[in-house]
């Protein structure tokens, strides 16, 4: 499943999810291996860090124009249809796309060669506190498009003269060399607008409608109303295509110290979320998403931050229908001025960001765009790439804020340039400190260093635990202590009025790679500060965090 609601009804499209053939890098021994899914799931690849190559068949009964969707691939792709190379990617959390035109009917093979290896090649998926799999571990879809189509939709809500209005841009892509009148009819809630454009041969062109709309409801936590918007591409009096999205009528604004979600403020109160599940890897399935969503509603939180990376899509799905509002980030932690200097940088999180933001923006759960998780923002270096980004997010989105989660106390000079300053603070875990004195101290430098007047968020707090070790003297590691710990800092930061959001670090356990100076001297070769273990088995700290999240934070 690529979403959790249907995206087209006139475009042929069908879901590559099955089994592939596989071969590692090297060897000639055939596998067998499911998509979505990482390949450390097979007993022979349990620590594979290499290269592979996926291969299956798919048949078209009529010609025409192929095109090929691959929501995650970790993390490098190289794609071929019929032996041709029709795509590369880097980076396993964003989706990209592959047209091939005029293809005939009959059967094609379509051949991914995938890489997980680490080296300057890669920039973003580096030895870290989570690991990197391999394999195609999100959904692939086949699509027949006809030579003029709908590329994306781009619904932007907003509120005027006390009514919901948007803007719905419609941007249609023209393969053939001919130039191309069609109609661009869209629906919703029972508003239906149309508009015709002409678009030049290989180009593309933006249909653009502002709309007010009558008896729709405003999306937000406590009622996450959603609207299917349907976009209709006719040509020659025929509807030749389509893409439904949804879509939800809420705002987002920073003003002074607070967030305001449709003109009232809101406290975020939830986790930090790695995918990454014990028997999936990062390939997580529907199924454990949703558990993964029912366990976190059930500790009453009212926000995700998807660390450190984009998210699969079927969870944006998920939180739109939950109304949990969601911090989601372009792929980065902790790297350090040297690892930001890697050539390759710039450019990978350039694309990361773009790809991101094209097809994440309709999602209205998405309340905060992210980004480098404490990297260098202590450098002059750092602070232009830290600008780039930020300036490259307004470009694409100005309707929504942005923040990083800094861990250069009392040294980062960028704290001036996002909306939202945030910082991960771990009192009382890897230091042993007051944690309101603590926390006075950061606030008031945030105040004098760039951050004044401007909301906070503990993007990060919380403490280790393995599953199942219990210790009357609620010594480190315990799980006596994690909830102790995480008790006392969200005492602490849900009741400071100067806080406006919290993120526990983490959700659950995840693995992280062996490789790399510090990460192997995590237990288990995992990072333990989940309230909940990789199985999903809780801690003590979940019933913590679950009375904490009541008491505190509002809804
Ligand atoms: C950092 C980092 C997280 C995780 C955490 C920890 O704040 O942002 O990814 O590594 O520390 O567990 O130490």
């Amino acid at each position: 499943m690529i979403r959790l609601f249907d995206t087209h009804y006139i475009r042929q499209t069908q879901e590559l999810d099955g089994m592939w053939d596989f071969c590692m890098e090297g060897f000639d021994k055939p596998y067998k291996l499911p998509v979505p899914g990482c390949w450390e799931q097979h007993p022979d690849f349990l620590q594979y860090r290499g290269k592979g190559t996926y291969t299956r068949k798919v048949y078209i009964k009529n010609g025409g124009n192929v095109r090929l969707e691959f929501k995650g691939v970790s993390h490098t792709a190289d794609v071929y249809f019929d032996g041709e190379k029709i795509a590369h990617h880097y980076n396993a959390f964003t989706p990209f796309s592959a047209a091939v035109k005029n293809v005939a009917a009959g059967e094609h093979e379509i051949k991914v060669h995938v890489d997980n290896t680490f080296g300057e090649h890669s920039a973003l998926h580096i030895p870290n506190d989570y690991y990197t799999y391999g394999g195609i571990t999100r959904p692939v879809s086949f699509e027949i498009v006809p030579d003029v189509y709908i590329k994306n939709v781009h619904f932007t809500p907003y509120m005027a003269n006390g009514k919901w209005n948007a803007m719905t841009e419609v941007r249609v892509c023209n393969l053939s060399d001919e130039t191309v009148n069609a109609e661009v009819r869209i629906t919703l809630a029972g508003h239906a607008e149309s508009g015709v454009i002409q678009i030049p041969g290989c180009s593309e062109v933006c249909a653009v409608f502002e709309s007010e709309f009558e008896n729709v409801k405003a999306w937000s936590h406590e009622d996450p109303a959603l609207y299917m918007l349907n976009t209709v591409l006719v040509l020659n009096g025929e509807e030749a295509d389509d893409l439904i999205e949804r879509v939800g009528f809420r705002t987002v604004e920073v003003r002074d110290t607070k967030i305001y979600l449709n003109g009232a403020p809101i406290y975020l109160k939830g986790f930090n979320r790695h995918e990454d599940y014990a028997v999936d890897g990062c390939a997580v399935s529907l199924q454990h998403m949703v558990q993964d969503m029912d366990m976190m509603q059930d500790m009453n939180v009212n926000a995700v931050r998807t660390c450190h990376y984009p998210n699969d899509e079927r969870f944006l799905d998920l939180c739109d229908e939950r109304g949990i509002m969601v911090w989601e980030e372009n792929h980065a932690r902790g790297l350090v001025l040297e690892d930001m200097q890697n050539p390759n940088f710039e450019k990978q999180c350039e694309d990361c960001i773009r790809e991101m933001i094209e097809n994440h923006y309709n999602h209205p759960s998405i309340v905060i765009w992210g980004i480098l998780n404490e990297c260098a923002s202590e450098t002059e270096e750092g602070r232009r790439m830290y600008k780039k980004q930020y300036d490259q997010i307004k470009s694409m989105d100005t309707s929504r804020p942005t923040t990083s989660a800094t861990c250069r106390h009392f040294t980062d000079i960028c704290l001036d340039l996002p909306d939202v300053v945030s910082f991960n603070m771990y009192s009382g875990w890897y230091k042993d400190c007051p944690i309101d004195e603590r926390n006075d101290q950061e606030i008031e430098w945030i105040k004098k260093s760039g951050g004044d007047n401007k909301p906070i968020i503990v993007s990060e707090l919380g403490a280790a635990a393995i599953y199942g070790y219990r210790d009357r003297s609620r010594c480190k590691w315990s799980e006596e202590r994690q909830a102790d710990l995480i008790r006392d800092n969200l005492e602490v930061y849900m009741n400071d009025d100067r806080i406006t959001g919290v993120f526990i670090w983490q959700f659950a356990d995840c693995r992280v790679t062996e490789e790399g100076e510090w990460f192997a001297t995590r237990a288990r070769c995992h990072n333990n500060k989940g309230v909940v273990d990789e199985y999903r088995r809780p801690k003590m700290a979940y019933d913590t965090v679950k009375e904490m999240f009541k008491k505190y934070g509002g809804a």
